[in-house]
């Protein structure tokens, strides 16, 4: 019976060798550590999660195309991937191609066996100040229900592999969602999160109303969401739990600590990392005694991995773990 849950988990998870397409890195043009790869895939039609025929389209679409909203860098020996929302004009308001960009890059990046951790942050002085009012403004009931875009920007809270947000300044509305939808916030000094979107007519509508509530409790949610003008700043936000810490200095520094971060889960085992953001993440979805049943099914299915095998075998020994991500 546990065994079955542990096999269940692991198909789930699809840590088949075969299945992890690495992308072909040093076959893209200009390949290079710290290697800038600003290529748009914002029209790359993905619409499934980091299937290989996905991976396949995500790295022809990489190899030929500019992204327009967004800096995409490989950091740390290419194990990190950090991404720049970079409209600072208007604040990397999120506009629809940004998403899309966003997205895609987030799944390539899932789907290279190279890269451990993923880091969102803003360019300027915002993380991102909500949905593009102006890309909003015009559209109508059946846009929002029909169109692909409002439901494929959940897609980051699908992200397998850890995503750390570097939140440098504003995070409002979609901009605070998205952080939320991130596995660690680090807030910078002038980090300020809030949910504004009552002022407009309208309601968050990329999980904040669902999310907020877990991170702040209901009467901070209730009153940040209903008076749009209650905002967290960087201590609060530490202080309640929203943010992990709060990072002092400048931006750079921020992306720094963020690197840092990013970079001792990248050492990790990749999927003993995976497995357990899908543990952690279970506890938004299920009770208490499914999410212990399925953090056990999870356990099992690590003592199927070589990682689990080498990490203690190297403990026992007293020697660094030389994880081969199997
Ligand atoms: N959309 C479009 N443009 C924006 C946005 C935005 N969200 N935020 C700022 N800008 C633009 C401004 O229009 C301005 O452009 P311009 O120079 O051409 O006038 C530029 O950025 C700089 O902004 P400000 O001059 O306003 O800068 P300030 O420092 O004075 O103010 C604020 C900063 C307080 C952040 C202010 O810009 C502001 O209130 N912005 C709007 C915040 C907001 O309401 N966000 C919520 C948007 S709605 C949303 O996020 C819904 C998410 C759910 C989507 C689900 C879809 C599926």
């Amino acid at each position: 019976m546990f065994v079955d849950s542990a096999c269940k988990a692991l198909q789930q998870l699809h840590f088949s060798s075969s299945r992890w397409h690495p992308l072909r890195w040093s076959s893209l043009p200009g390949s290079s550590s710290n290697l800038n790869f600003s290529h748009s895939i914002s029209s790359s039609g993905l619409s499934g999660h980091a299937s290989d025929t996905a991976v396949h389209s995500a790295s022809d679409a990489l190899s030929k195309q500019i992204y327009k909203c967004i800096e995409v860098t490989l950091v740390e020996q290419e194990t990190v991937g950090l991404i720049v929302l970079n409209r600072p004009e208007v604040l990397n308001a999120l506009s629809e191609d940004l998403m899309h960009e966003l997205v895609d890059a987030l799944r390539v990046l899932d789907s290279m066996q190279k890269v451990g951790a993923m880091i969102i942050t803003g360019k300027g002085k915002a993380f991102a100040a909500g949905a593009d009012i102006k890309d909003l403004k015009d559209k109508n009931i059946a846009d929002i229900f029909m169109l692909e875009f409002p439901s494929k920007w959940n897609d980051v809270s699908k992200i397998k592999k850890p995503i750390i947000a570097a939140v440098n300044g504003y995070a409002l509305g979609g901009g605070c969602e998205v952080a939320l939808m991130c596995d660690i916030i680090l807030a910078g000094e002038k980090a300020v999160f809030g949910q504004p979107e009552i002022n407009l007519g309208t309601i968050p509508g990329m999980g904040g109303t669902q999310r907020l509530i877990r991170e702040v409790g209901k009467s901070s949610a209730m009153e940040m969401i209903l008076t749009g003008s209650r905002f967290l700043d960087a201590q609060e936000a530490y202080q309640r739990g929203l943010a992990s810490r709060v990072v002092a200095g400048s931006n750079d520094e921020l992306v720094k600590e963020a690197i840092s971060v990013a970079a001792k889960i990248a050492l990790q085992s990749r999927p003993a990392v995976v497995m357990a953001k899908a543990a952690v993440n279970s506890a938004y979805e299920l009770g208490l005694h499914e999410g212990v049943k399925k953090e056990q099914a999870l356990f099992g299915a690590t003592f199927a991995l070589a990682d689990q095998k080498e990490g203690m075998s190297a403990f026992i020994e007293k020697r660094q773990p030389q994880f081969v991500h199997t």
